[in-house]
């Protein structure tokens, strides 16, 4: 019989994937391929690069020594296309394949490659995620907001995941409340275990350090996990270690500490080295223990079967046309500070310098310094869903799209957030202390020293003021702009404008 080929992609490092279990070993041929067209097609952070590329070397050992027939394309091996659908057309030639069994890719850019693939192409649907698309599209359907809490308590119904008796743990479903302490004057977590590369890992550096010499982002020190035994080593450390307290500090940024009591499992789980179920019983399993409190397991789950599983509905429910929403009209592109420019705004500094270091920012540096610097100052939406999905390890496009085009930056008006995420420097103050730092001061308002946050957040209720002054949530920050001197109200829209001048024009700022 005729061999198929089986199309394995850097993102489907998952030994039960559809396409395999779907395959016959006895006949089919796995390929899997290290091609310029994925790594280049936004300037991935080169620790992201060098993580795939180690666990797709390590994954295709596997395969072998599980009996598979794996066709491995490296990066600098001839003759490789530099596509995947050239890697495939290639591979077909040399063996005589004449139909590929794929999983779904996780991007429209690449289900569209493997649709016009000369080679036809079976994409079957990536069922690693608890909700399938019908079943996302079913509950979306004639809803006219689409909140993510409702999609929650759905999931966790289905999964049973913190259910008692068909009632949610403790009598509540949502602990958030309870997860937005401040920072506390220390950590007693040294951070995500650290693992020393291995020659598979240490080849790959190499190859990284000299394909991609000017990608922003530092290669080494180098020491994600690379293979699932690793993974999940990395799991139980956090567990033990980290999740009792994470709860409770989840919104909480300091100086100095990337990780605080986070998962940093995103990585993992996005990559198929981890898989959502096996992570979030585990969580379950520490709660019912003993050992770590509901909230924080709770707020964990949340993460993992509602918000992961609601963003990824969110893009394909959408289709492609998702990415390029743009409800605000903001066009100002990105500045040099999100590639590391000196800048004297230190949440900034630190979050960027951060996502340079490790590739890694969490939520909330995520959602509350840069998301939401990046909407006060009407960046293009694009633009900055390409920055996060280039910079931090843990992205791909359905992973990024939601969070920024809709959850950050309100591009999609208001599918994803019922209203714009927006802060004056009071939110970093309370959260964080790195206003203790900065050269500008977060209590000043106008004049010199004035915190940027400050005065872009009033101009950007100004700018928007048809759109979201009758939306009752934002009533009372009108309310208060329109109370405020009209001097001072000029004065705070002529400096955040003299503010964004000097950015754009490349100023130091
Ligand atoms: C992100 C990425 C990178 C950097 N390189 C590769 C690669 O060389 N080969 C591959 O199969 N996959 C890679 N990926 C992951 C794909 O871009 C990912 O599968 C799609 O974006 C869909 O999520
Ligand atoms: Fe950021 Fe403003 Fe605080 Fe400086 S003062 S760290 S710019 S919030």
């Amino acid at each position: 019989m005729v061999s198929r080929l089986v199309l394995i992609l850097g993102d489907q490092l998952s030994p039960g994937i559809r396409a395999l279990r779907e395959a016959d070993k006895a006949r089919d041929i796995v390929v899997m391929a290290e091609v310029d067209g994925e790594a280049s097609y936004v300037p991935h952070h080169p620790r992201k690069i060098a993580f795939l590329f180690a666990a797709m070397r390590k994954f295709a050992a596997e395969l072998e020594h599980d009996g598979w027939a794996v066709r491995y394309t490296r990066l600098d091996d001839d003759g490789n296309t530099g596509s995947i659908a050239g890697e495939l057309v290639r591979r077909a030639e040399e063996t005589g394949a004449r139909e590929v069994l794929a999983t779904e890719p996780g991007e429209f850019r690449l289900i569209a490659a493997l649709a016009d693939c000369p080679v036809p192409v079976r994409q079957l649907e990536d069922d690693r995620f608890l909700a399938s698309h019908a079943e996302f599209d079913r509950w979306a359907k004639g809803r006219k907001s689409l909140r993510m809490e409702y999609f929650y308590r759905e999931m966790r119904q289905k999964t049973g995941y913190l259910m008692d008796k068909g009632e949610p743990a403790g009598g509540r479903w949502n602990y958030d409340s309870e997860n937005r302490k401040p920072p506390p004057e220390g950590i007693d977590y040294s951070g995500p275990m650290r693992f020393t590369p291995d020659d598979t890992v240490e080849e790959v550096l190499d190859l990284v350090a000299a394909r991609f010499p000017s990608n922003f982002g530092s290669l080494r020190p180098f020491w994600f996990a690379t293979d699932r035994g690793q993974a999940r080593r990395h799991l139980a450390h956090w567990i033990k270690r980290a999740l009792p307290k994470f709860g409770d500090y989840q919104d909480a940024m300091l100086t100095g500490e990337r990780f605080l009591y986070h998962s940093f499992i995103g990585l993992y789980m996005n990559a198929g080295l981890l898989d959502p179920r096996e992570v979030c019983e585990a969580a379950e399993q520490a709660w019912r223990d003993g050992h770590a409190p509901l909230n924080a397991v709770e707020g964990f789950i949340r993460q993992v079967i509602g918000w992961r599983e609601y963003i990824r509905g969110i893009y394909f429910h959408h289709g492609p046309a998702y990415l390029d929403r743009n409800a605000l009209q903001h066009d100002r592109p990105l500045p040099p500070m999100f590639w590391g420019a000196a800048t004297d705004m230190r949440c900034i500094a630190e979050t960027v310098g951060q996502v340079r270091d490790e590739g890694y920012a969490h939520h909330i540096q995520r959602l509350m310094v840069t998301g939401n610097f990046a909407l006060l100052a009407g960046l293009a939406p694009r633009e900055v869903h390409d920055w996060y999905l280039a910079a931090f390890v843990d992205a791909y496009d359905w992973v990024m799209a939601g969070n920024t085009i809709g959850m950050t930056q309100f591009a999609d008006g208001g599918v994803v957030a019922s209203k714009p995420y927006v802060s004056s420097g009071n939110y970093i103050a309370k959260m964080s202390n790195y206003c203790d730092h900065c050269a500008y001061s977060v209590k000043t308002k106008t004049g010199a020293g004035a915190c940027p946050f400050n005065l872009l957040y009033w101009a950007f209720l100004h700018r928007h003021r048809d759109r979201f002054e009758k939306n009752p949530r934002m009533a009372q920050m009108y309310a208060t702009w329109d109370r405020m001197a009209g001097p001072k109200r000029d004065a705070i829209l002529a400096e955040a404008n003299g503010f964004l001048e000097r950015m754009s024009a490349g100023e130091r700022v």
